[in-house]
């Protein structure tokens, strides 16, 4: 599938909109011939289509028009969000977390969806989203700790307006419809963005949400991060669908095509999205061609599904040095912004080695609260029991 390779140059430039006319039924030859009264297509699909390309900003004309603030602060979020990558996996092989699911190779995605939003918006995210999170404001600890297995989010959703990283696929996307929904019915302009994987978009989940998006005109926009796999199954196993924009065409709202490792893209074509949703123009499905180069987590190993060539073809369309290049190559930052740029991202691994490597105090009581609003007699008793063992082993 095109999907697999990394955009060709062909494709740079501004969004092109695919214009095929919708086919015109032939003539009604009588009485008995005319089409059903009720039954119209009622949309015309081209307005619908995504770009045949994904959308591309870098090393294109159309890159002088972006603000050069923001591609320097998605420069900082892209390097500092790698390191993060780096520090949270070594910290699953010094036993500190369970499991990471590293998003390096996506970093784009992540910190454009985050910087894409208002405060008043929010953000449903998915495991691998851990960068988003932390790129719109959470305490880059504390979206951590559930990982190691402490209980419940580990920050508070409600802070920032980001919900809970969701492990159970595309789950998180009927709940940011909900959110956008009541927000239309409330009269506020609160714009829901929720993140899904390719692999994400088989699930029934999926399909729901997006058609209550778009029967409700909900103010909320789905990207997929379409990195080629779900774990092991490539996309070519996952869809037979021409990209998974267009299935935006069967929902009623629009799908766009964007390149994943293009951060200044995808900003833009999420703002616009957001924009869109914001101002009464309903839900968007935007597709951002991306490729995860790691594992699916530590507990994976890659080279049992995928090849090591298509690794560096995404490799050499890497989202860092894309960015890099168009910064450095007009001028717009100088040697002592990238090493204060590196220094900061060395002291965001240094602060996650400092405060994960240090033993939580946690209170093995905390189990039982918030299962139930009113405990059962069975936790009630299997409470007593390890507050019983407990006891035991401090008079020991
Ligand atoms: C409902 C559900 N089914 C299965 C799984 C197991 N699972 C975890 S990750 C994953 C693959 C998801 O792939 P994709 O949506 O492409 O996201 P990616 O991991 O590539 O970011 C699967 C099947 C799960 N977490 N939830
Ligand atoms: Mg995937």
């Amino acid at each position: 599938m095109a999907h697999l390779s990394p955009p060709s140059p062909a494709a740079a430039g501004p969004a092109k909109r695919s214009a095929r006319p919708a086919k015109t039924p032939p003539e009604a030859t009588g009485p008995g011939h005319t089409p059903p009264p009720g039954w119209h297509p009622r949309i015309d699909p081209a307005p619908l289509l995504p770009e045949p390309e994904p959308y591309r900003l870098l090393g294109t004309p159309a890159a002088r028009d972006v603000d050069p603030a923001l591609l320097r602060r998605l420069y900082e979020e892209l390097v500092r969000g790698r390191r993060y990558n780096r520090q949270a996996t070594a910290l699953t092989q010094q036993g500190r977390l369970a499991v990471y699911p590293s998003s390096t190779g996506q970093e784009a995605c992540q910190v454009a969806a985050a910087l894409a939003l208002r405060p008043q918006d929010w953000l449903f995210p998915s495991y691998r989203d851990t960068l988003a999170v932390v790129a719109r404001g959470v305490d880059p600890v504390q979206a951590l700790t559930l990982l190691r297995g402490d209980w419940h989010t580990g920050y508070d959703p409600r802070a920032r307006h980001v919900a809970p990283l969701c492990t159970p696929l595309a789950t998180q996307l009927p709940h940011a419809v909900g959110l956008a929904h009541a927000a239309r019915l409330a009269g506020d302009d609160t714009v829901a963005l929720a993140l899904v994987g390719d692999g994400g978009t088989s699930e029934g989940d999926f399909h729901e949400a997006l058609n209550f998006a778009a029967v409700w005109h909900a103010p909320v926009v789905f990207l997929i991060q379409n990195n080629g796999f779900a774990i092991s199954v490539p996309l070519e196993k996952q869809t037979a669908a021409p990209s998974l924009a267009h299935k935006a065409v069967g929902y009623g709202m629009p799908g766009r095509l964007v390149d994943g490792n293009d951060a200044p893209a995808v900003h833009q074509v999420l703002s616009e999205a957001i924009e869109r949703a914001r101002t009464g123009g309903g839900p968007t499905l935007v597709e951002a061609v991306t490729y995860r180069i790691d594992a699916h987590t530590n507990a994976d190993d890659a080279t049992r599904y995928r090849d090591a060539v298509q690794v560096d073809q995404w490799r050499a369309h890497d989202p860092i040095d894309l960015l890099e290049r168009e910064l450095r190559d007009r001028d717009l930052i100088d040697d002592a912004e990238l090493k204060a740029v590196a220094e900061s991202a060395e002291a965001l691994a240094a602060r996650l080695r400092e405060e994960m490597n240090a033993d939580p105090v946690l209170d093995p009581m905390e189990l039982f609260d918030h299962v139930y609003a009113e405990q059962t007699a069975q936790l009630r008793e299997q409470a007593a029991q390890l507050r019983a063992e407990l006891d035991a082993e401090e008079d020991r």
